[in-house]
């Protein structure tokens, strides 16, 4: 999963990017091009689990990446959004908006004043008008299609909803689910089509505050949609935090009464937006986490792998990960006849240990 950290300039970006990354400040780099990128294993204790089991030659877990983007400045104003920022984020599978919540402090706002909901507003209506260009750019030439006399009808209807309703600021993905509509917008890659999780970045002492509870339950208010995808987190301190040994954080994460680290949170929060799984492959060789969407079929799982896996795909053995390890190992999970044998349409669920059956 690629994942752009987003928002205004002085929000706390590159800071949050550091505690996602646990890289250290003293690596950042002024006046350069381009974003930051850092990829990061996902942290999975079943992977932890399973390599104690077969002791592999290789540990591979599965992989998340972060993007921090340069805030940009333009006429005196900050916009986010120009053509290279857009190109850059168009091959994200989500967003992670940073809004600031944290003081003034030597670093003013670049608005004047901290108000997260103004920002998530701008925000919002950067990625609207963004996508209703690219609408209304495909709708005349959709117009020129007709005259020509192209059968382009479908297309047509589709793309004037989508004009419709970002004209009346909703979100691409409030309007359209239909797959095949989907697929049809696929290669435009909306703006507003892309899944938001919004980190409202706190300073430490706003933590578990009334005026932070009373904040979240407004932004919920006035977002209905964003319910469920905000992630109140102090990200100077956690940045701090993600430096330290696991066992200095967890000691530091417990006095600030802070459950679970930002790192871990809000990859839990982006599977779970984004609903994407992880299966495993076990043997001696290597241990593998695989991050699949919910649901997927075997088949395609087996082409994940590799090409020649779907091709050949005869049958996929399946064990959940809990069984597996109360059996010990796959030879005995067979032996009792643990192992589920499952055809190309089923569905991979969350810890399925599997083996696939294939033929080239
Ligand atoms: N108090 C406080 N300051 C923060 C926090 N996050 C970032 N800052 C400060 O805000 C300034 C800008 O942070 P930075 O991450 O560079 O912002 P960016 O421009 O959005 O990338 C830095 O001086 C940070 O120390 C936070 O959670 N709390
Ligand atoms: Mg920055």
């Amino acid at each position: 999963m690629r994942i752009g950290v987003i928002g205004l300039p002085l929000s706390g970006k590159t800071t949050l990017f550091e505690a996602l990354t646990g890289t250290s400040p003293d690596s950042r780099k002024s006046g350069r091009q381009g974003p930051n990128i850092k990829v990061v294993k996902v942290p999975d204790e079943r992977v932890d689990r399973l390599a104690e089991m077969y002791h592999p030659k290789k540990v591979t877990y599965a992989e998340m990446e972060y993007l921090d983007f340069a805030g940009i400045v333009r006429d005196g104003h900050t916009r986010e959004m120009d053509g290279a920022f857009l190109k850059s984020v168009g091959k994200i599978d989500a967003f992670v908006h940073v809004a600031r919540v944290f003081p003034e402090t030597v670093f003013p706002h670049p608005l004047g004043k901290v108000d997260p909901i103004r920002d998530i507003e701008r925000f919002h209506t950067d990625l609207l008008l963004s996508d209703l260009s690219i609408v209304e750019k495909r709708l005349e030439r959709l117009q020129k299609d007709v005259k020509r006399g192209l059968p382009v009808e479908k297309e047509m209807v589709l793309f004037e909803r989508c004009r419709d309703a970002l004209e009346e600021e909703n979100f691409l993905s409030q309007v359209v689910s239909d797959p095949s509509d989907l697929q049809r917008l696929r290669s435009y890659d909306f703006l507003t089509l892309k899944p938001i999780i919004v980190a409202l970045n706190v300073h430490e002492d706003q933590l578990g505050k009334p005026g932070t509870e009373s904040l979240t339950r407004q932004v919920e208010g006035r977002f209905p949609f964003l319910k469920g995808s905000l992630f109140v987190v102090a990200g100077e301190i956690e940045m701090e935090i993600a430096q330290l040994s696991e066992e200095d954080a967890a000691m530091f994460l417990k006095d600030l009464g802070i459950k679970e680290s930002a790192m871990k949170r809000l990859i839990h929060l982006c599977y779970q937006k984004l609903g994407r799984i992880s299966f495993f492959t076990v043997g001696k060789d290597e241990v593998k986490a695989w991050t699949i969407p919910e649901g997927l079929p075997a088949v395609k799982a087996a082409g994940v792998i590799h090409s020649d896996f779907e091709r050949g795909f005869i049958k996929a053995e399946v064990i959940a990960y809990e069984e597996l390890v109360k059996a010990g190992g796959v030879p005995t999970a067979r032996q009792k006849g643990l192992l589920r044998l499952e055809g190309k349409d089923y569905p991979v669920r969350d810890g399925d240990v599997i083996t696939f059956r294939f033929n080239v």
